[in-house]
């Protein structure tokens, strides 16, 4: 028995926002949990600060799966993003004390190390094809496996995941949600250049990436897919929204570059279709909008009967703390597949002191207790909350569209 005594909300925002979860227990320790949801952070803190934390302090840190019923269940109203990510946070601040309470990496504690080192795939951007590429071959340089190449769509001022005046990319950048403008046919014609050119100048041997980021119909994905086969893609990222889960069968009639899906994903009734039909290759949920390690477990667990793997979400509006938890999790379980690796601000990096590290093409999470990454308070402190939101994309006729 070890009783929590205490648990805050931080929000933070060096170079972003975060929120994190901080519980302690009698005995002077303490774990903590992510629970950003980029452009809802405070939806998140109050839904913690006001329903979750009153319930908690008392509760025996170690009943993980009780506490994860608790606030499943007990809320009778399941699910959505917000009461997820919520839970997430709780999930994995109690996996952080369980492990500095055994002294061991969280990985021991889900079975131990299944593989040597976590594969994950970095961001290559740029507004055209070259830079696109030249951006890849630094990433290669530095050991990377995988990479996801994003370029600018001729004719579109902007599009997710290119960078503006060569900054690092963060979609959230504006306090009102910016508009952008958005045109499929546009986006199609330009794709396949950029992957011909991807196999051309960077080779056979890296895995090549790509995010469609929701914008396309079924039938248009199974076009996009066709088209892409020829330069065996890694996978084809959120090629339609999946809300409508049955959609993707549409998309496998067609093609057989790999599908990836989930990165909005919070529970496992998300996936339950696309995963035992077969319909995705890849499972994108993660740690924080996915309930925490113990329900991403459960959706790994299923996926794994049916020959999907993970891909778990990296960017950089999930904190040091999912990362760190996720590379736990990816070390463990048998169906691994790849991890993001969207680089955080070094800003960001001062506030949230971790023990995992990156050689290779490979993460680690390390071998500190618990899932390996702090907070500093004092540091957090510094950078005050500032709204901002993501983006929308509208169609060239004004109607609003799939961001
Ligand atoms: O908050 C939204 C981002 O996390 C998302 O746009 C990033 O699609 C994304 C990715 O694959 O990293
Ligand atoms: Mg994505």
């Amino acid at each position: 028995m070890s009783k929590i005594r205490a648990a805050k909300v931080i929000v933070t925002c060096p170079g972003r926002n975060f929120v994190t979860l901080k519980i302690e227990t009698e005995d002077g320790l303490y774990g903590v949990g992510d629970a950003t949801l980029n452009g809802r952070e405070l939806a998140v803190a109050s839904y913690l600060n006001d329903h979750v934390v009153p319930c908690l302090i008392g509760r025996d840190a170690h009943r993980i799966e009780d506490i994860w019923q608790y606030l499943y269940r007990g809320a009778y109203w399941r699910r959505g993003p917000v009461t997820m990510s919520a839970i997430a946070a709780v999930d994995m601040a109690l996996w952080d004390i369980k492990g500095k309470v055994a002294g061991l990496p969280l990985y021991q504690l889900l079975g131990g190390a299944s593989r040597d080192g976590v594969m994950v795939y970095c961001h290559a951007n740029g507004v055209t094809i070259e830079e696109t590429i030249e951006a890849a071959r630094g990433y290669m340089a530095q050991g990377y496996k995988a990479v996801r190449l994003q370029a600018g769509v001729p004719g579109l001022k902007s599009t997710y995941g290119v960078p503006k005046d060569k900054k690092p990319y963060e979609p959230a950048d504006a306090d009102i949600p910016t508009e952008n403008l958005w045109s499929t046919e546009k986006y199609m014609r330009s794709l396949p250049a950029l992957f011909e050119a991807g196999r051309d100048k960077l080779g056979w041997d890296v895995h090549l990436l790509h995010d469609a980021h929701h914008r396309l119909t079924p039938i248009e994905a199974g076009r996009l897919g066709k088209d892409l086969e020829p330069f065996r893609m890694f996978w084809l990222e959120d090629a339609v929204p999946a809300e409508n889960q049955a959609a993707f069968r549409l998309i496998r009639q067609h093609t057989t570059t790999p599908l990836a899906v989930g990165e909005i994903f919070n529970s496992i009734w998300d996936c339950k279709q696309l995963i035992e039909e077969q319909l995705i290759d890849y499972i994108r949920a993660t740690v924080v909008h996915a309930g925490g390690i113990t329900h991403l477990r459960r959706i790994a667990a299923l996926a794994d009967l049916y020959h999907v793997r993970t891909g778990c979400h990296g960017a950089t509006d999930l904190s040091p703390i999912t990362m760190g938890a996720a590379l736990h999790f990816n070390l463990s379980i048998p169906n691994f597949g790849i991890q993001e690796h969207m680089h955080h601000a070094a800003v960001t990096e001062t506030v949230f002191p971790h023990a995992y590290s990156y050689k290779d093409g490979y993460m680690h999470p390390g071998e500190a207790p618990g899932h390996g990454v702090d907070i500093d308070e004092k540091e957090a402190a510094k950078y005050p909350y500032k709204r901002a939101y993501l983006p929308v994309n509208r169609l060239e006729d004004g109607t609003l569209y799939n961001w």
